[in-house]
């Protein structure tokens, strides 16, 4: 349900995300007005990071952790329900502010202050948007809750922490960053309505409230938020490339250490979204080394997975063909990252479409290939069936090129000065040719979302017959049926090795020999 939701969440993203790209394909457009532009990217941001990227994210791991933990179901299925409906509550608050007088909020993904003041938003738009996040962020922490209680307690017998499906290890960290980056969030969401309800002044300079308290409030939850979308696209990422690479992941144990320092020490840049507000030199050069450390850990991630590639048997089917697209762009957009991180640089680009080109490059590049390479790798242990795989690769390269010829140019055109936010652009501005590709490429993108709507329908009905397992995998989850039995396991497994179905399958040569 998670997933479908998200899915559905993602077409009307999506849908504003081409309405945006239509407004500036050409100077001086009018096909939407300025407020109406300003309320697009604002509700487009929101809904893909609140209401698809993370319910996706969420929905497949909710699925997949029990199965690969060898257990009947997530620790508790009750707050698990809970966190769904209110998640999907969170985002229909969100939408009313379609309904209501002055219609949705103008005011950014990001919402500086003191743009959420009655002052500059006198309307109630800002209000469904502060409570909708808020709502959808208590059920958020209740799946973190219960991912952190599932993994920790639900293991089936001789499953330690070490021998963990690289999967959920990836989960457990996400979870508790969630735990650690949603409560603030929704303590300066509540400070906002204060402000705007109460006459409370938290975040209003004019009677000594602080804008710059919102941006270090927002950004201690915005930057984790990040790592909390691509934490789980590494797990995914991680259970494919060994697989269809035919061999042993290449150094878990330096892979479950650089997830944890990716998290510690993600929690300690936030204000390198911040160097343009003018804080002190000492706090510019804290924050722009820490970021540059973040590098190291997932550095190494990504050699630990093409040293995991180097010498396997590639099996080119859809969900590494996802991977192996992940790992190339996803290496490009952490490269803007670190030009981004050393502040002098940040200050020439920084809210120009350099920043929009980068982390389009790591959300899509990143999270949105690493969570087809996961649909792609499930879908048929939750169905039964086989996606079809012709399908499966027009989409590849649709969502490919499109994507390279949508957020490439921004770069460029960012470079060449043009600013994020803006409805439209004289035609004497080098800009045009750059937006028209990015237009373009987004044209191009869009049937690729759709075949992939296409294929799941198509492939439901008349998909081959998968079997248990399609792969030839490791892990648990296709040790059961497909679909598996709403109890999953009808005996409970025992494990001995981090690839419990090889053992089963190399009784001669088991991996538990090694480990
Ligand atoms: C090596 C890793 C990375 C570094 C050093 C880095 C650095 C930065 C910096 C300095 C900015 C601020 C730019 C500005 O506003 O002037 C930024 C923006 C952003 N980054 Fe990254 N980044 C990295 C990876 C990622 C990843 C993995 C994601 C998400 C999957 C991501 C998502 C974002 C988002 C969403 C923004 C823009 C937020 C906004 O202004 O609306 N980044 N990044
Ligand atoms: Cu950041």
């Amino acid at each position: 349900m998670y997933v479908l939701m998200a899915i559905f969440f993602l077409v009307v993203a999506g849908c504003e995300a081409l309405a945006i790209r239509w407004q500036l394909i050409k100077p001086g457009n009018d096909f939407l007005n300025p407020d109406t532009f300003n309320k697009f990217f604002t509700m487009h941001g929101t809904t893909m990071v609140f209401f698809m990227g993370m319910p996706i994210l969420i929905g497949i791991a909710n699925y997949v952790v029990p199965l690969q933990l060898g257990a009947h179901d997530m620790a508790f299925p009750r707050v698990n329900a809970f966190g769904f409906w209110t998640t999907l509550f969170g985002g229909c608050l969100a939408y009313f502010s379609f309904f209501v007088p002055g219609g949705p909020p103008a005011v950014g993904w990001f919402a500086y202050a003191p743009l959420t003041e009655t002052t500059f938003s006198p309307k109630s738009g800002v209000d469904f948007w502060a409570l909708g996040l808020l709502v959808s962020g208590v059920g958020t922490i209740a799946a973190g809750v219960n991912f952190v209680a599932t993994i920790l307690t639900m293991r089936c017998p001789g499953m330690t922490l070490t021998k963990l499906p690289f999967f959920c290890w990836t989960m457990l960290w996400t979870s508790l960053q969630i735990l650690v980056a949603i409560p603030p969030l929704t303590a300066a969401l509540i400070m906002v309505e204060f402000d705007r309800v109460l006459g409370a002044q938290f975040f209003n300079p004019q009677n000594g409230g602080s804008a710059y308290l919102w941006q270090h409030l927002f950004w201690f939850f915005g930057h984790p938020e990040v790592y909390i979308l691509i934490l789980p696209a590494f797990g995914m990422i991680t259970e494919v490339v060994p697989v269809f690479s035919r061999k042993v992941l290449f150094g878990y144990e330096f892979m479950a250490a650089a997830t944890m320092g990716i998290v510690f020490i993600s929690m300690g840049v936030w204000a390198h979204h911040m160097f343009a507000a003018g804080m002190s030199r000492t706090l510019d050069m804290y924050f722009a080394a820490a970021s540059l450390l973040v590098s190291i850990p997932t550095g190494i991630k990504f050699f630990n997975w093409l040293a995991t590639m180097y010498g396997g048997r590639l099996w080119m089917a859809s969900p590494m063909l996802f991977a192996v697209g992940f790992l190339a762009m996803f290496v490009l957009g952490g490269l803007t990252g670190i030009m981004l991180a050393s502040a002098p640089f940040d200050l020439q680009v920084s809210d120009s479409y350099f920043v929009v080109g980068h982390f389009h490059w790591v959300l899509i590049g990143g999270t949105v290939f690493g969570v087809f390479a996961g649909i792609h790798y499930w879908f048929p242990k939750v169905t039964g069936r086989m996606l079809s795989e012709r399908l499966a690769k027009w989409q590849f390269w649709l969502l490919l090129i499109g994507f390279i010829l949508t957020f490439g140019p921004m770069h460029v055109s960012g470079l060449l000065g043009m600013p994020r936010r803006i409805f439209t652009y004289q035609a004497d501005r080098p800009w045009q040719l750059w937006n028209q590709l990015s237009s373009l490429g987004a044209m191009i993108q869009a049937p690729s979302y759709l075949l992939f709507v296409i294929n799941i329908g198509w492939s439901l009905r008349y998909g081959r017959p998968a079997g248990d397992d399609p792969w030839d995998a490791w892990t648990l989850e296709w040790a059961t049926t497909s679909p598996p039995p709403s109890y999953n396991f009808s005996e409970t497994p025992t494990v001995r090795s981090r690839r419990p179905l090889w053992d089963v399958k190399h009784p001669d040569d088991p991996d538990w020999k090694y480990e």
